[in-house]
């Protein structure tokens, strides 16, 4: 398998220019840790798809699925389909051995330069699977160093292995806390199974919650950063999640990502049977505002599967299924390694250029604010034709800034060449609430079926970085002078 390396080219049609003076010249990407992060915690998240928005424009994932078997039960879980701790329900293609993960793992690093993070996330639980989890880890740490581990848990075994994880410098963990009130947790979880035997109802809510928070504090103890998920149940726990906020920022979480809970019919989940609702988008975003000011928010997940490969809006697993994986791959840091070097350096130009429209934005004084979707392949620009995207990053733009607030999911427009109408429609009930859609190019057909449905579609900043797109077309819309060198 060859090992290109991504070049500039694929995310922009020309060269970047770079910016003369400061940090943001050099190169080092400094200039773009926000200034309330620590330095030492930038360093562990910068390459983080999923512990640093930022760095999800950039970097990439891969999920091995070495562990099959889960030692509790969730309401929102079928054993035939991922784990929704950390993956949308969907088959596993092939569950794997430490030793097919580990061939699969060098083929991946040696295809995908961006390839930053091996996380272990299902489609049981990774503990659940320590053996297999451990050994993978292992054999993949001896080829590749610098790959970052990120493990994704209920918490029931945690406090069991955490000095392990420790010893592994396994830096990211990933916990599960849908409750901290047993009373709540009951309604979540039928049983668990621990210390040798099952157990159902509050005692099995109790001891998973304990055991979750024992885990919680044991890790952030050791300086490992711990992200929580909590998947939204309206009516169960959607009012309880500010007050699992509160209690894990109490204990040191470093972030919180507050997922909707999937609940179709044909899953055969229980919560799907007896017809428990999943939370509108709207739903979630006004718990997402209400939590904001309290630990920091995760909004970017794609709740992918525990098999997922590439950036985290794209999914290549099919390109490295084991029968289409070579017999011997050679490994070279050498891709990875050009294709960092390059991210720094971009990242620095963007930093400054992020700056120029935060100014912008900032200089509206009513507190008016646009939402904007974005169609992009990643780096952070407007670099992908509408008709091509198969999602839309949602950004907010105002007074107080410009921040990615979510995402879309849609069907591609555009089939081998082709327009596909019939999947206009739900792209436009997609967009709702959307007021601009930025691309790279869109055709006359789909323009005209958003304007007529009241969503304006432009690829005038095809190229740009985002926030800069976003920071002139807010200028424009109110009338300003950007402020863009
Ligand atoms: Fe995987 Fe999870 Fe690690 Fe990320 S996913 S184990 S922390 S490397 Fe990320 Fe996927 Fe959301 Fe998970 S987008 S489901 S938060
Ligand atoms: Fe399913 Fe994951 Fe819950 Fe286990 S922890 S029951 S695999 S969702």
């Amino acid at each position: 398998m060859s090992s290109p390396i991504i070049s500039l080219a694929s995310l922009t049609t020309s060269p970047a220019p770079r910016r003369k003076g400061g940090c943001a010249a050099t190169g080092c990407g400094s200039s773009t840790r926000p200034a309330d992060i620590d330095p030492a915690v930038w360093e562990m998240i910068k390459d983080h798809p999923c512990y640093s928005e930022e760095a999800h424009h950039y970097f990439a994932r891969m999920h091995v699925a070495v562990a099959p078997a889960c030692n509790i039960q969730c309401n929102y879980c079928n054993r035939k389909y991922d784990c929704s701790n950390e993956s949308r329900p969907g088959v596993v293609s092939e569950r794997l051995t430490p030793e097919e993960a580990f061939r699969k793992v060098v083929a991946v690093a040696a295809a995908v330069p961006e390839l930053s993070v091996l996380g272990i996330a299902g489609p049981g639980d990774a503990l659940a699977n320590w053996k297999n989890t451990r050994a993978t880890f292992e054999a993949v740490r001896k080829a590749i160093p610098d790959i970052k581990f990120c493990l994704s848990t209920n918490g029931l075994a945690l406090p069991d292995h955490v000095d392990e994880i420790a010893d592994m410098a396994i830096d990211h963990v990933t916990i599960t806390i849908n409750a901290v009130d047993p009373e709540v947790g009951a309604k979540i979880y039928p049983w668990i199974f621990y210390d040798h035997k099952r157990r159902t109802g509050l005692e099995a809510a109790t001891i998973l919650l304990e055991r979750q928070m024992r885990g919680l504090e044991m890790l952030t103890a050791r300086g490992i950063l711990v992200k929580i998920n909590s998947v939204m149940i309206p009516g169960i726990n959607d009012d309880h999640l500010a007050e699992v906020n509160r209690a894990v920022r109490a204990r040191g979480a470093f972030l919180h990502n507050v997922m909707p809970l999937i609940s179709d019919p044909a899953h055969g989940t229980h919560f799907g049977l007896t017809g428990q609702r999943g939370p509108t988008p709207a739903e979630l975003t006004a718990l997402q505002d209400r939590l904001d000011g309290g630990i920091k928010l995760m909004r970017h997940c794609r709740q992918c599967r525990a098999d997922a490969i590439g950036l985290l809006g794209e999914d290549r697993g099919q390109e490295f299924t084991m029968e289409k994986l070579p017999e011997t791959v050679t490994y070279d840091p050498a891709p990875r390694q050009a294709y960092r070097d390059f991210v720094a350096a971009e990242r620095g130009d963007r930093g400054a250029a992020r700056d120029d429209a935060l100014r912008s934005v900032e200089a509206v004084a009513d507190d008016v604010r646009l939402l904007v979707a974005v169609a992009t392949k990643g780096g952070a620009r407007v670099n992908e034709h509408f008709g091509h995207a198969r999602e839309f990053q949602v950004f907010e733009a105002g007074p107080k800034g410009i921040a990615l607030i979510g995402h879309r999911k849609v069907d591609a427009y555009c089939m081998g060449g082709f327009g596909e109408d019939a999947t206009l429609g739900p792209t436009i009930a997609a967009l709702d609430g959307i007021d601009t859609v930025l691309c790279a190019k869109v055709g006359d057909c789909p323009r005209e079926a958003l304007v007529a449905a009241g969503i304006t579609v432009t690829d005038a900043y095809a190229y740009d970085y985002i926030e800069t797109a976003v920071g002139k077309l807010y200028a424009e819309r109110f009338g300003l002078t950007a402020v863009f060198a």
